[in-house]
């Protein structure tokens, strides 16, 4: 990086500018000082005469990239710009950019692109198909026809993402053009959300009134869409049970309150027997439902009527049965807290304590629970938790509850090497709040990057690494999968990683816990600590 004097201040150009201004200018109008990128040949004209108002986030591999413009986006509510490099970077992306679409997360990506005048020649770095590249994964994608019209729809493209339901879109951009002349954009207004439509939410009420014992299914939206109080409120007019969404990116109820009952998991027939009894579902925020493996017989338990409020027409459509209000879930749930209070219904049953989690025996490690269990009596309510840890999930949701709004994010997509990076583009933006990381060992080793730029933004946070040494769920997950009790599962032992090594080569503070006595004081300074700090707990 050059000395701030050397660095070319913010100037208002007058007369023509070039695509860089009027970009650089777009993006400041639009709220968007920071670039996630990784730098190659295609790319390097944007940054030339870089200004003093951005900030250029480096990722040392493309998707570390996205996955924290993912988690800043989240964070601030506001698109993420993204610069990648051409083709290969692209492709190194892809795994966190299907992601960023299944979170529903607002990235303007951009890409490097050869130089317009050698495109016929088959140039070494050259996208042959650029824009077909990140499909179907992305809302929109476009190499513009000409230089000028580059700015116009990097416009066009954050208008798109931010549009609920919100996603990744894409922009190729070919490395001669950033110095070419084009028109000033000036920002628009232009509303993101669409009001569901009155009719339909009014059969939801009539229904919700109508009903003996009526079941909430939270999914991701309802956070994403800020409308976490209004849905509690909305919950204890009807007396509703209310149960997390299966696979959710987003929690979208207080985990401890009296009409929590716990999680469904990604299993139909589960799915059923954990819904019997009730004669309404209403799915708020959240797709009907997401599965992980097959299953037959009906979607939902015998009498009960299914109702769906949810900003994607896409997942309204393909839901099996029931009713389905489109668009915002916050105007929605505000729409149908603004009907008169229905009479009173009796409070379902609280669901029974969880047992405490018991310290390891002399000589063995300690459990997922345990561990889980010490860091819930750590952390404050406030700090925000970014999981992915997939056999630990369901510990995660016994025993380190989520408490507030936009405190616990991890990936609806499924796909490993998201929450690693995100948690750095989360701390990034959030530097009033804790970010905790947690981190199964395998995870963490699909974008482990991400220590490095957590190092280098000097962020404050803890990854806490969940160490059993081998792909758990997978392991976990063979009987279904027709395996003999016991009978070994091929690759997903995982053997001889040094995560204290990996973290200090990355520039971060690292230490090992691998005796339940030593957790606690560990944990307690790793949270305090001012520097990005992992801790290696081995468990069960
Ligand atoms: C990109 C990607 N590759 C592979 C998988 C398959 N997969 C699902 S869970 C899992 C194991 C994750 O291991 P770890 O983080 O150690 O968690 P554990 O299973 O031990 O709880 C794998 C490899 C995936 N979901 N995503
Ligand atoms: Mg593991």
């Amino acid at each position: 990086m050059r000395p701030a004097a050397a660095r070319k201040s913010p100037r208002k150009p007058r007369g023509p500018i070039t695509v860089r201004e009027s970009v650089l200018q777009l993006l400041r109008d639009l709220g968007i000082r920071k670039i996630f990128g990784n730098p190659g040949s295609t790319e390097l004209p944007l940054f030339r005469d870089f200004p003093e108002d951005f900030e250029y986030v480096l990722g040392l591999v493309e998707s570390v990239v996205v996955g924290m413009a993912d988690g800043h986006a989240q964070a601030t509510r506001n698109a993420a710009f993204v610069n990648l490099h051409s083709a290969a970077g692209v492709g190194h992306a892809m795994g966190n950019i299907f992601t960023a679409y299944k979170n529903r997360t607002p990235l303007v990506i951009t890409a490097g692109q050869q130089a317009r005048s050698i495109l016929p020649y088959e140039p070494f770095l050259f996208s042959s198909q650029a824009t077909e590249l990140p499909k179907p994964y992305v809302k929109w994608s476009i190499e513009p026809a000409r230089a000028a019209d580059v700015p116009h729809a990097i416009a066009r493209a954050y208008y798109i993402a931010m549009q609920e339901p919100q996603g990744p879109v894409f922009v190729s951009i070919p490395a001669d053009d950033w110095d070419q002349p084009a028109p000033r954009i000036a920002p628009r207004v232009v509303s993101t959300n669409v009001r569901p439509a009155p009719q339909v939410l009014d059969r939801i009420g009539d229904a919700l009134d109508a009903c003996r014992r009526p079941a909430f299914v939270v999914g991701p939206a309802i956070d994403r869409s800020g409308a976490w109080e209004a849905v509690v409120e909305l919950a204890e007019r009807h007396s509703a049970r209310v149960y997390g969404a299966p696979m959710a990116g987003r929690a979208g109820f207080p985990e401890d309150h009296r009409l929590f009952a716990g999680f469904l998991p990604a299993m139909r027939d589960r799915i059923v027997k954990l819904l019997d009894g009730h004669d309404l579902v209403f799915a708020i925020g959240a797709p009907t439902f997401t599965y992980h493996v097959e299953g037959d017989g009906p979607h939902l338990p015998a009498g009960a009527n299914l109702f769906q409020l949810i900003e994607d027409p896409s997942i309204a459509s393909w839901s099996p049965t029931g009713t389905c209000a489109v668009g915002s879930v916050r105007l929605g749930v505000l729409d149908l807290l603004a009907r008169p209070a229905p009479r009173p219904r009796p409070l379902p049953a609280p669901r029974a304590a969880r047992p405490p989690a018991l310290p390891p025996k002399a000589g063995q490690r300690m459990s997922v629970a345990y561990l889980l269990q010490v860091l819930s009596e750590l952390r404050a309510p406030s700090d925000i938790i970014v999981e992915e840890a997939p056999s630990a999930r369901p510990v995660i949701q016994e025993y380190l509850p989520v408490l507030q709004p936009e405190t616990y994010f991890t990936m609806c997509s499924g796909g490993l090497g998201h929450s690693l990076p995100a948690a750095v583009g989360i701390a990034l933006a959030r530097q009033d709040r804790k970010v905790i990381a947690v981190i199964g060992d395998g995870s963490s080793m699909y974008a482990i990057q991400a220590l490095w730029s957590a190092a280098q933004l000097k962020l404050p946070m803890t990854i806490l690494i969940i160490n059993n040494g081998r792909y758990a769920a997978l392991q976990g997950f063979a009987p279904v999968f027709g395996y003999a009790p016991g009978e070994q599962v091929q690759g997903t032992a995982l053997p001889a990683l040094d995560f204290v090594a990996l973290a200090k080569g990355h520039g971060c503070a690292a230490t090992r816990v691998e005796r339940a006595d030593t957790l606690r004081a560990a944990l307690r300074k790793a949270l305090k600590s001012p520097v990005p700090t992992l801790v290696d707990v081995w468990v069960q």
